[in-house]
């Protein structure tokens, strides 16, 4: 881990309550990840899916400590799962949205473009870049509410090409907002290699510019990267300002299920695919779990057994709920305010 500049980041160990909370979210995470997959391949799914796996360690140590009342954009890779159930919502009416059921979060209307205003999440979008602006907006109400309310805005390298981005952080540093600029770096951009369309392959190398203080951190490994996010968060709470972290991350899988796996115009290799699977976040986790005697072999069995009961019980529930079936004056109304 690079610490560029941190100012005061007060960054603690992690309790054990801590890591025990950020591993069992990890565990959840893979599991509904694995079950998107599987249903995407078997036609269970609407529109399409981002798989998450190699990548998931970063969403969810983003968001594991978050409060109720923080905003939260998510990155779109594994459709904000990974993030959205570390912030507590509820995931049966995230995969019942995504099966075109009447019981999704949005009855059905947005495909994957979520929200779950209770939990202060207003979007998740594919559109790349969505959350730039609307993030300082909630950064500038947070500000101005003044109860310790921040920002998490999580995205790839790729939304980072956006001059939105970079309005985004210029505002956020001269206003001192409780922004966390949480940049989940896996190098590509579907088929293009972050090196292709940035300077440098440090995508924190454009904190410096706006004086905003930049950590990188291994994305791979999830209690470093939970120090760190907690640490951002520390700063925004307190009132300190923005925080840019880059977690350094892969994606395991194909971009979106049914495209080709390319870098450029070529396959990604065999070999390349093997050193990403070395730094399975999994498995990184869980050999720091057992090895610190965080957890028992037989309390992870528990884990896992608790996250299969939860995938079965959602997808139970979505397959139980009645396919939506809206108006055309019912679609409207989903778009436009009277
Ligand atoms: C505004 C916009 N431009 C282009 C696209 C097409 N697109 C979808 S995902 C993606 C790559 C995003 O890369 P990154 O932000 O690094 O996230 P990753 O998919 O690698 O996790 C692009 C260009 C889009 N969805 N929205």
């Amino acid at each position: 881990m690079t610490l560029l500049r941190m100012k005061s980041p007060k960054t603690k160990s992690l309790t054990k309550k801590q890591k025990v909370a950020l591993f069992r979210n990890l565990v959840r995470a893979d599991h509904f990840d694995k079950m998107m997959y599987r249903r995407m391949m078997q036609g269970k799914l609407i529109a399409f899916y981002h798989p998450g796996e190699g990548g998931l360690a970063p969403g969810v140590a983003a968001c594991t400590f978050l409060r109720d009342d923080d905003n939260l954009s998510p990155h779109h890779r594994a459709h904000g799962m990974g993030h959205m159930l570390s912030k507590g919502v509820d995931l049966r009416y995230y995969l019942a949205e995504h099966t075109g059921k009447e019981d999704g979060c949005c009855k059905a209307r947005s495909s994957f473009h979520y929200s779950f205003p209770d939990k202060k999440i207003y979007m998740m979008s594919g559109f790349i870049g969505y959350n730039f602006a609307p993030s300082v907006g909630w950064g500038w109400a947070a500000k101005r509410r003044g109860k310790g309310q921040v920002v998490m805005n999580c995205s790839g390298d790729g939304s980072y090409g956006q001059g939105r981005a970079h309005e985004a952080m210029l505002m956020a540093m001269n206003w001192k907002l409780p922004i966390i600029f949480f940049c989940e770096n896996n190098g590509m951009a579907i088929h293009s290699t972050a090196l292709e369309m940035h300077p440098t392959e440090d995508i924190s190398s454009l904190a410096k510019g706006f004086d905003m203080p930049a950590a990188i951190v291994d994305g791979q490994d999830l209690f470093a990267c939970a120090e760190i996010a907690l640490a951002a968060i520390d700063r925004a709470r307190n009132d300190l300002g923005p925080t840019f972290v880059e977690a350094k991350t892969y994606r395991f899988k194909e971009h979106d299920i049914g495209t080709p796996d390319l870098a450029g115009y070529k396959a990604r290799t065999k070999e390349e695919h093997e050193t990403m699977r070395k730094r399975d976040p999994l498995v990184l986790a869980t050999e720091r779990v057992l090895g610190d005697g965080v957890l028992t072999q037989a309390a992870i069995d528990k884990l896992h057994g608790e996250a299969e009961q939860e995938v079965k019980e959602a997808e139970e529930f979505a397959d139980a709920s009645a396919i939506a079936r809206p108006s055309e004056a019912e679609l409207m109304a989903a778009v436009y305010a009277q």
